[in-house]
Parts: structure tokens; C-alpha cells; sequence
């Protein structure tokens, strides 16, 4: 059976969404950065639309950091963040944005900037400590443009070793989500390029080691929902990196071009959650689901919440998935009728559940038409003069 409508509604409410710092401020590609009125200048303010956020929808109760685009007095800011109404989430080390990792972070060649690395991920430890954070969100830049250049093998022991440090300087009640990429800012090869990778590493790591799976770092045609059916398997999904892609690293509105790929790892989440009810908030086996975009041409805010929107809808079509009847489908080797029961799911127009979920939160029926209705966008582009925030 699919879950019933009123399962749908109690689900869609209890599923949170991690918006990040750098989605609201103003990004864009090599050739232009443009800016929109109303970008935060600090990162109180980026608190504070994260804040926005989760009043109209309800569901964004987390946000982002990247250190060091949001250094600051970490305590005060995580008080400032509970007075609005919202907590510090998963934080992230750059280590790509210092002269010194010209030649790489973990793997660079030179110890002393190795060292360096390990010691700016371990800070990051101290500021998940001072915010009440319990997720570090890694991803490293490393790679290499030509063949040659690195010794794969070489690097990859100082990785793990690097790694290794850090992972060992977390809490007990902290863990280490691994990101992978394919490519970008090594076009030759990165040093963790695939899943395979990436849970590799976690697995030499310790239990509290898990894949994050950006859905912009596969290569073209990647049936992503398969690797995610793999880590839910072995207990090793630690998270996802939400946006939208065409190409590469798009970092789109999620699910803008993709809603079908979206509904289909969400299939996946839902069929894991249905087995032990266990991967979504708060569960053992506890998944983030953090947003992960940048905002090149369109508004921030409302992009946001048509992102946060997008993962509902995915979320809650893959819930009316029948899973009896296509566990029947498949036993009897009903191909098309397997497929059928997916896409009625995916058909099906649930707008009004997700509207019912948001009126159980206290939060608008519609947040997007709500935010634009309302003062915020005019008041926040009044308020903010001056430079906005960078990355
Ligand atoms: C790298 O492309 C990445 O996906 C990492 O997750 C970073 O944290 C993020 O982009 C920065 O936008
Ligand atoms: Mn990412
Ligand atoms: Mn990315």
C-alpha cells in the first residue's frame, strides 16, 4: 500500500531541510558576479533570511556555515540564530580559497600546508562545538589538470592521513559527511572523485565517517538514485548536497530541471524510511538534507523557497508509491506495470498535502506568493546598503 494522504501530511511535516549560508548571498559564474537588493552583508543577515525561510515554510530549522566566508564571534551567532528561530547546522572548511593550496590541501606535497589544513579543519571542530553543530560537511578541492602532475597513490595516503587527524578530533556525537566530485577544479582527476571513493575513505575512517552526495558532481546520465540505495544499504548516506543540474556543477534551483531524478532518490529515502522509519529526522540512521545552490541571475530568498518546495514535492510524491503492488509487479515480472505504479506516484498532484503539512507547522500555505506579498523583500532592500557578502 502507499501511505495514506494523513501518513503523507505527518510525514512532509516532520521533514527537514538545511538551507546554507552562501545560498543567499550574491554568487555567479567565472565571467560576472551580479547583485540583487537585499543581499545579507554579514552573516547575521544571512542567519536571518535563513530565518525567514523557515518561518514561512516551517521546515528549514538548520543553516549552513562555510568557514572562513562566515567567521565570526561563533557563540554569539549561534544565540543570534536561536532568537530567530533557527540553529547552526552542518559546517564546512574551505580549503581551496588560500594562496597557500595552490598546489592542494590534503594532498599538497608540502607537510607544512598540510598541516595547515588539518589545522583549519579542526578548528572547524571548536565552532561546531561553540554553535551546537554536529555535522562536518567535507569537501576537498584537491586534484590535479594533467597526467603526471600527481602521484595518485601518494596523495591518497596523504589524504587519508590528513583525514584520519580530523576525524579523530571530532566529538562522539559528531560526524564527518564526505562530499565527492568528478571534476572542477581538477579537470584531470580529483582526489575523491566517486562514491566509491568517498566510502572508501569513510570506511578507513570509523563509523561517523559518510558519503555526501551532491546531485551536480556525476557525470552526465549517473543513475544517482542507485548509489543512494547503495549507502542507505550499508549505512553510509551521511547526506545530500541539494541543487538543480543540466551539466555539471550547475548549483540550479533543485529539482528546475530535474524532478523526475529528484522524485526517484526520494523514492529511495521514502522505501528506506518505510523499512525502519529510521533515515529521516531524528532517526538512527539520521540523513541531512541540505540545499547546496547558488543564486547567478534569479532572487535568492524566493529561489530558496522554490528549492525547500521542490524537495516536498519530490518527497511526498515518493511516498504514494504503492509498494506493495510494485513489489507484486516485479515478483510477477510486470515491467511495464512496475514502472506504472512509479509514475502514477510521480503524477500525482500533491500541492494540497504539502499545504495541509505547512498548515500543522504554523507556517504559510503558499511561502513563496506569501514572501513576495509581503513588506520583507522592499524592507530588505532598504535596510541592506552598502556591499553585500561575498561567497
Ligand atoms: C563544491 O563544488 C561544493 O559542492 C561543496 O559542497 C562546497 O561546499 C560548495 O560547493 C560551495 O558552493
Ligand atoms: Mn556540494
Ligand atoms: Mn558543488
Amino acid at each position: 500500500m502507499a501511505a495514506s494522504r494523513d501518513e503523507v501530511v505527518e510525514r512532509i511535516a516532520a521533514f527537514t531541510i538545511e538551507t546554507q549560508s552562501w545560498g543567499y548571498v550574491s554568487t555567479g559564474t567565472r565571467f560576472k558576479v551580479f547583485n540583487t537588493p537585499g543581499t545579507p552583508r554579514t552573516v547575521h543577515e544571512k542567519v536571518d533570511d535563513a530565518a525567514l525561510v523557515h518561518s514561512l515554510t516551517g521546515v528549514t530549522p538548520t543553516v549552513a556555515l562555510h568557514i572562513p566566508w562566515d567567521r565570526t564571534d561563533y557563540a554569539a551567532l549561534a544565540k543570534y540564530a536561536a532568537e530567530q528561530g533557527v540553529r547552526i547546522g552542518s559546517i564546512s572548511p574551505n580549503l581551496f580559497q588560500d594562496d597557500d593550496y595552490h598546489h592542494g590541501s590534503f594532498t599538497n606535497p608540502d607537510p607544512a600546508i598540510r598541516r595547515k589544513a588539518v589545522e583549519a579543519s579542526v578548528e572547524c571542530v571548536g565552532i561546531m562545538r561553540e554553535t551546537g553543530s554536529t555535522q562536518m560537511s567535507m569537501w576537498v578541492a584537491d586534484g590535479t589538470n594533467y597526467p603526471g602532475q600527481g602521484d595518485f597513490r601518494r596523495r591518497r595516503h596523504w589524504l587519508l592521513e590528513s583525514l584520519r587527524e580530523v576525524y579523530q578530533a571530532l566529538d562522539p556525537d559528531m560526524s564527518m559527511l564526505l562530499e565527492y566530485k568528478l571534476f572542477e577544479p581538477g579537470f584531470y582527476h580529483t582526489d575523491i572523485a566517486d562514491w566509491g571513493q568517498s566510502l572508501l575513505l569513510c570506511q578507513e575512517l570509523g563509523d561517523r565517517a559518510k558519503v555526501l552526495v551532491d546531485l551536480g558532481h556525476h557525470a552526465l546520465g549517473v543513475n544517482i538514485e542507485h548509489i543512494v540505495a547503495t549507502l542507505l544499504d550499508r549505512d553510509r548516506l551521511g547526506g545530500f548536497d541539494l541543487n538543480g543540474k543540466r551539466y555539471a556543477d550547475d548549483d540550479l534551483m533543485v529539482g528546475s530541471t530535474n524532478p523526475y531524478e529528484l522524485f526517484l532518490i526520494m523514492a529511495e529515502i521514502a522505501a528506506a524510511a518505510n523499512d525502519d522509519n529510521a533515515v529521516v529526522a531524528g532517526g538512527a540512521r539520521e540523513v541531512l538534507f541540505k540545499i547546496d545552490q547558488c543564486a547567478m541571475v534569479e532572487e535568492k530568498l524566493p529561489a530558496m523557497l522554490r528549492s525547500v518546495e521542490a524537495c516536498q514535492i519530490a518527497y511526498a510524491k515518493a511516498l504514494l508509491i504503492d509498494r506493495e503492488a510494485l513489489l507484486r509487479a516485479q515478483t510477477a515480472g510486470d515491467v511495464v506495470g512496475a514502472n506504472s505504479i512509479v509514475d502514477s506516484a510521480f503524477q500525482t498532484d500533491v500541492r494540497p498535502l504539502l499545504a495541509r503539512a505547512r498548515e500543522r507547522l504554523g507556517a504559510r500555505t503558499d511561502p513563496l506568493r506569501a514572501y513576495l506579498d509581503s513588506e520583507a523583500p522592499a524592507r530588505r532592500a532598504a535596510e541592506r546598503v552598502g556591499t553585500p557578502a561575498g561567497w
